[in-house]
C-alpha cells in the first residue's frame, strides 16, 4: 500500500474515532490527499473511495453523524483498526482469575457478567483500540488438555497470583515455569498479576518476583504489575503493558 493510501486510512481513522476534526485542517488534508491520488478503476480503489465519501459525509452534517458515525466506526474498526490480542489468564485456584476477568469485563460499556468458571471462561475486553481475548482458565492439568487449540495462537500469558497466600507461592512458581517451558509458549510476553494487594500481609511485587523466580527469565519480556482485583487497581496498567510489548514485537 502506497503513502497515499496509508494517508487516506490514517485520515479515515481520525474520523471514525470521532476526533472533531471538521475544525481542524486535517479533514482539508484529507480531501488534499484523496485529490492527489491517481484512483484506478479497481474495486479496492472503489472501496476506499466510498469509505472516504461517506466519511466526509457524516463529518460535513450531510447525513446523521451519531447513527452513520456509529455505524463507521464499528466497519471501520472491524476492517482495519482493531487488533486481537489473544492471552491467557492463568493461576492457581482463588488467585482472582474470575473477579479480574469480570472487571475488566464490567468497565466496559452493556457488557454481561461472566459465568462463574466451569473448565474456562473466555471473553473478549475491548481496550486501547485492541480486542483482548481472554481465557481464564483454572488448573495446569485443564491448560495443558487444552493447550493444543490454545497456546499456538497466544501472545501473552497473564499470571494471576495471590500475594497472600505464602504456603501455596511455591506451587504457583512450579505451575509457572511449566508453563513457560512449552514449546508453543516460547515467545508469549509474560504479566504477572500480584494480586490481592488490598489484604494486610500481601507480598510485594519485590517478593514476589523473587519467590516466583522471575529474574532468572532471561530470554522473556515479563513485568510484574500489583492489582486488587476487587477494586480493579492496576489491571488496565498491566493491559497498558501487555499491549504496548505486543505491539512493540509485531
Ligand atoms: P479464581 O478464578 O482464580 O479461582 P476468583 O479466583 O476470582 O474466584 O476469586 C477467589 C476469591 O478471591 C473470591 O472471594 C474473590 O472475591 C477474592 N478476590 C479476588 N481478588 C481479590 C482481591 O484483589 N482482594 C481480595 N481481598 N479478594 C480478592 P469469594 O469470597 O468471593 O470466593
Ligand atoms: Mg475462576
Amino acid at each position: 500500500m502506497g503513502m497515499g493510501w496509508w494517508n487516506i486510512l490514517l485520515f479515515t481513522s481520525n474520523l471514525s474515532i470521532g476526533q472533531p476534526i471538521v475544525d481542524s485542517l486535517e479533514f482539508l488534508q484529507g480531501l488534499y490527499i484523496c485529490r492527489s491520488i491517481p484512483f484506478r478503476s479497481s474495486s479496492s480503489n472503489l472501496w476506499c473511495l466510498t469509505l472516504v465519501v461517506v466519511a466526509a459525509a457524516v463529518e460535513l452534517g450531510v447525513v446523521n453523524f451519531n447513527l452513520m458515525g456509529l455505524c463507521f466506526t464499528k466497519l471501520f474498526g472491524r476492517l482495519f483498526l482493531k487488533r486481537e490480542i489473544q492471552i491467557l489468564l492463568v493461576g492457581l485456584s482463588i488467585a482472582g482469575k474470575t473477579t479480574i476477568m469480570y472487571k475488566l469485563k464490567s468497565g466496559e460499556v452493556g457488557t454481561t457478567t461472566p459465568t462463574p468458571t466451569i473448565g474456562f471462561n473466555v471473553e473478549t475486553v475491548e481496550y486501547n483500540n485492541i480486542n483482548f481475548v481472554v481465557f481464564d482458565i483454572g488448573g495446569y492439568d485443564l491448560i495443558r488438555g487444552l493447550s493444543r487449540f490454545y497456546f499456538p495462537n497466544t501472545q501473552g500469558l497473564i499470571f494471576v497470583v495471590d500475594s497472600n497466600d505464602r504456603d501455596r507461592v511455591v506451587d504457583a512458581r512450579e505451575t509457572l515455569h511449566r508453563l513457560l517451558s512449552e514449546d508453543e509458549l516460547r515467545d508469549v510476553v509474560l504479566l504477572v498479576f500480584a494480586n490481592k494487594q488490598d489484604l494486610p500481609n500481601a507480598m510485594n511485587a519485590g517478593e514476589i518476583s523473587d519467590k516466583l523466580d522471575l529474574h532468572s527469565l532471561r530470554q522473556r519480556h515479563w513485568y510484574i504489575q500489583t492489582t486488587c482485583a476487587t477494586s480493579g487497581e492496576g489491571l488496565y496498567e498491566g493491559l497498558d503493558w501487555l499491549s504496548n510489548k505486543i505491539s512493540n514485537k509485531a
